[in-house]
């Protein structure tokens, strides 16, 4: 098994003699990354911040067009596999919206399914605001196409899937709070009804959901801003969909001034990580982020310990 240990923001893991460096990806900015295990390599896929430019995005806002996927079996080197889905060839987006915001990914029956939310060119069809779209690969790296049309009954950002034991597939997503509905077969459908999910905290933005189980105990775990800066947060419950209760922080305001913080937490080689991200590279914008990682742990009744961010 490996030995883990964090100094001076690396991540050490001594059975290879290896160290994964805070922020994981150097040569472009990268946000809001979930990570997954897809065999023996952890798969990242980030939101990717580029830079506004005249007639190309909001300045002053977030600015995406696109998402790569990247992976790696040590943490410490990454491949970046390339552009997987890009705006214009999503056959709903509403043409230039630079507004691919947060996405996830999930296997299920030989295929790979990647959600993303962005703003549709029909209003009339499909609202204002954002959607949920599908594109659906047979390898992680893609290629992947693009559904027709988004899913339909949600309205909102930052999705993520989870399937459970029983092979239940459920869908959350963000719309100022945190909602959830099962997911049919297909995982292209909501099945039922959409839920809000308990007692989360009522007041300020929540996004990002991020749900995993572990040892019978369901956890939502999400980004939470009161004043200025998101803190990650965490509820817990007996079911995926709830009801969850408020049970603690995971991670504390970002100290280099993000805004946003946006995270995925799982298993990988025997030792549990928080991915998140901070501003490393882009200290005074805090819409040009970097995906980083740090080990999590649990106390022995199940509640998770905070994780300090390891900084350079
Ligand atoms: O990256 C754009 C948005 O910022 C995400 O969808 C939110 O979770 C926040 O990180």
């Amino acid at each position: 098994s490996f030995k883990l240990s964090i100094i001076s923001g690396c991540i050490f893991l001594s059975c290879c003699d290896v160290q994964a460096q805070n922020p994981l990806i150097r040569d472009q900015f990268t946000a809001d990354p979930t990570a997954r295990v897809f065999g023996d390599r952890i798969y990242v896929f980030p939101s990717h911040d580029i830079l506004a430019r005249e007639g190309k995005g909001r300045p002053g806002w977030f600015c995406m067009e696109d998402y790569h996927v990247f992976s790696s079996d040590n943490l410490t080197e990454w491949t970046d596999h390339g552009m997987i889905v890009t705006q214009n060839e999503v056959p709903w987006v509403r043409p230039n919206s630079y507004s691919m915001w947060a996405p996830d990914c999930i296997y299920r029956n030989g295929k790979y399914y990647f959600y993303f939310p962005t703003s549709a060119a029909d209003t009339v069809a499909y609202g204002r605001g954002f959607n949920i779209g599908v594109a659906v690969a047979s390898h992680p790296e893609g290629p992947y196409t693009a559904q027709p049309s988004p899913i339909k009954g949600v309205k909102g950002i930052d999705p993520n899937v989870f399937i459970d034991k029983d092979g239940q597939a459920y869908l959350y997503w963000s719309q100022g709070d945190i909602f959830g509905a099962k997911l049919k077969d297909n995982m292209l459908e909501l099945d039922g009804e959409v839920k809000t999910l308990g007692e989360l905290p009522t007041k300020g933005l929540k996004e990002g959901p991020f749900l995993f189980e572990r040892n019978g105990i369901y956890y939502m775990t999400y980004p939470h801003v009161e004043n200025k800066i998101e803190r990650l947060e965490y509820a817990i419950g007996n079911n995926p969909l709830g009801p969850f209760k408020f049970s603690g922080v995971i991670m504390d305001e970002s100290p280099t001034g993000c805004w946003t913080n946006h995270h995925s937490i799982l298993p990988f080689k025997e030792q549990w990580y928080l991915f998140y991200h901070h501003n490393d590279y882009s200290p005074s914008f805090d819409k040009a982020r970097s995906i980083r990682a740090d080990s999590l742990s649990f106390n022995d009744d199940g509640t998770i310990r905070k994780v300090i961010p390891t900084l350079r």
